[in-house]
């Protein structure tokens, strides 16, 4: 659903900037005979001369779409050259193609705020740059303005032949403009010197709309391609919007703009506007309607998110046709290739940017074979992400058999899988100084113990439905998921031990600092020893079964990995308690050179355990987490 943003009192500088035939140009940089050719980047599967999926603009001159096959293709331009997208685990491998993008991005994000929105595209606030020019040099005084900024596009500037470089160079330094178009004229040049950059530094071109919010720069950034770039200044806002056709405006492109159509009569973007702000809401809601009264006029308040690295990670394949998956075993290897490069990525991510993964999903498109009733859906499947390729194997496998059932109901018939995808989401940063804690146990640690520290969360295993009946259950999995991945990593030396529920004094652990730390890190600690000792984690964790839930629910389940209690013993240890089992911490062996790595809110209270406020019954002997903490005591 589109939200409703207004647009903040200041005006802003907004660049969409988009690659030209992005793969086509990745292809071209990697193999230069191919620059000028005609050329296009085609599909894994060869069918028909595979299916285009990049258009080089030489080729397009030709006629040559996106939508043709590599066949069509060179039928209506012969000397096509098609390139086959790389290919790795039997399906198309897309890493040169996302390190090419982030070398863009890593250039583009020097000026301003950049959120990456796909592969090759990149919203920029240049706000503060342009404002900045503005005061310091603005257009008006400089001398000479780059011949690549006099080709931009300027909407609504009326240009003819010769003049219009003369046209739009009197634009940009126009002294009696309004601050807004000084501040569209200052972004102009920054997103220019940008692009120049970007070619210099990638030998890609790309192309650009610079505007006062991202719907605007984005509808700009397609109008002139490839290599070049279009201002939108506010006076001519009504006039782009009066002939574009609804579907072309980006969350109208499906059911919403085909409504529009049919129901209310509106082609274009403008005819929206004879309709009254009531009358929207009336038709689509309060959120939907005050969206449409807005973008008619060209009002969006979407902020740019800084964001330099995606979301989230997937990856899928599609089984047209016969290619449909019918066995589980050829599901299953199936889920295998797609967990392998899924597990290489979020790896690498976690290597390269320190960002964890916490949940996985997976998604399929079936079929029933000789089904009288409406097709249903096969329903989405979550659950928390554990790293390493086995797990995310055994647990994609799981969350496909549990979508399987519910997709089947008490049918026992034959099915077909026409496409699968799983993903990783939920990815936060690691926090600061857990890496090096970590390597630093790792190293002080050997793997058999633990393995017994593990194993004890480990061996209750799940039922993978979701029903009411089995939430306890479920809690606890959950809970014992996030300790496997957690805590008692780094606490696993010694084996858990239950202690009595009447144990020392409690309080409540969602107020703990620590405890939101390891909550909100989650899958970090496991994620790291992973790294060091997947097999022996792996063995750990094999009789543990992720509680998988259907799509929607995923806030939910973050929700639940939680902990339970959190305990001073009448011994003076500290004990975390979850779901009845606790582990006893002596504080007074603690290095401290270990604890300066831990974030700040965690040495805090760490330290606090050190000199803990004065209370009855408490001592500081019989130490444990000396044995895991100090480099220098053994045993
Ligand atoms: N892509 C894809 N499958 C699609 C659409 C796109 O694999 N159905 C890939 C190939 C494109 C890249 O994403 O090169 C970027 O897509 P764009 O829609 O931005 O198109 P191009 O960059 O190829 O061309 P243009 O210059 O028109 O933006």
């Amino acid at each position: 659903m589109p939200i409703a943003r207004p647009e903040p009192q200041n005006a802003r500088v907004i660049a969409h900037v988009d690659m030209d035939c992005f793969y086509v140009q990745v292809e071209q940089r990697k193999n230069p005979e191919l620059r000028g050719l005609p050329t296009a980047v085609v599909q894994y599967n060869s069918w028909k001369g595979g299916g285009l999926i990049a258009v080089g603009y030489e080729a397009r001159k030709f006629g040559v779409k996106r939508s043709m096959r590599g066949d069509e293709a060179k039928r209506i331009c012969p000397n096509i050259q098609l390139i086959q997208v790389p290919v790795a685990r039997g399906k198309a491998d897309l890493n040169l193609y996302r390190n090419a993008g982030s070398e863009v991005v890593s250039i583009l994000a020097t000026k301003g705020r950049c959120e990456r929105a796909s592969i090759d595209e990149v919203y920029l606030d240049l706000t503060d740059a342009a404002e900045m020019m503005l005061s310091e040099t603005p257009p008006e005084v400089l001398e000479e303005i780059d011949e690549e900024v006099l080709k931009s596009h300027v909407l609504g500037l009326h240009v003819e032949g010769n003049e219009r470089e003369e046209n739009v160079k009197e634009w940009l330094r126009q002294s009696d403009a309004d601050h807004q178009d000084k501040l569209l004229a200052c972004g102009a040049i920054i997103v220019e010197q940008l692009r120049m950059k970007v070619l210099y530094e990638t030998k890609f071109t790309c192309s650009a709309g610079i505007a006062h919010n991202k719907m605007l720069a984005k509808l700009a950034s397609a109008m002139h391609k490839p290599a070049q770039q279009t201002v939108v200044p506010s006076s001519s806002v009504k006039d782009l919007l009066a002939s574009l056709p609804v579907k072309k405006m980006k969350q109208l492109g499906g059911k919403l703009g085909s409504s529009l159509q049919t129901d209310l009569g509106v082609n274009t973007i403008g005819d929206l506007l004879q309709f009254s702000q009531e009358k929207l809401q009336e038709h689509y809601g309060v959120n939907t309607g005050t969206w449409l009264w807005n973008i008619s006029r060209g009002i969006s308040g979407d902020a740019v998110v800084d964001r330099l690295l995606p979301k989230s990670h997937g990856c899928g394949k599609t089984f047209p046709g016969p290619q449909a998956l019918k066995t589980i075993a050829s599901v299953e290897n199936w889920v295998n290739q797609l967990c392998d490069e899924l597990s290489d990525r979020i790896q690498s991510d976690l290597d390269q940017n320190r960002r964890i993964a916490h949940t996985l999903t997976l998604h399929a498109r079936a079929f029933k074979e000789n089904d009288m009733e409406p097709q249903r859906k096969f329903p989405s499947k979550s659950c928390p992400l554990r790293y390493g390729t086995a797990k995310i194997q055994e647990d994609a496998v799981k969350l496909f058999d549990s979508g399987l059932r519910d997709f089947l109901g008490s049918q026992h018939i034959g099915w077909g899988i026409t496409s699968l995808s799983i993903a990783a989401s939920k990815i936060s940063d690691l926090p600061q100084g857990t890496c090096s804690i970590l390597k630093f146990l790792q190293g002080k640690i050997p793997s058999s113990t633990s393995l017994s520290g593990a194993g004890e969360f480990h061996n209750e295993s799940l039922p993978l439905s979701s029903t009411v009946m089995d939430q306890e259950i479920k809690q606890k999995a959950l809970a014992s998921e996030a300790a496997s991945n957690d805590i008692d990593i780094i606490f696993q030396a010694k084996p858990l031990k239950r202690i009595g529920s009447s144990v020392g004094k409690t309080k409540d652990v969602r107020k703990s600092s620590i405890l939101k730390f390891f909550q909100s890190s989650n899958s970090s600690f496991h994620t790291m020893n992973q790294a060091c000792e997947r097999s022996s984690l792996d063995q750990a964790s094999s009789s543990s079964f992720p509680e998988c839930e259907e799509h929607s629910d995923l806030e939910q389940i973050d929700e639940q990995v939680g902990f339970s209690e959190d305990r001073i013993d009448s011994d003076g240890h500290h004990n975390q308690t979850r779901n009845g089992y606790t582990w006893g911490i002596n504080m007074e062996n603690i290095d401290p050179s270990v604890l300066d790595e831990l974030p700040m809110e965690i040495q805090r209270e760490i330290r606090e355990w050190f000199h803990p406020p004065k209370r009855a019954n408490t001592s500081r002997k019989g130490s444990s987490i000396v044995h895991y903490f100090s480099p220098v005591k053994k045993g």
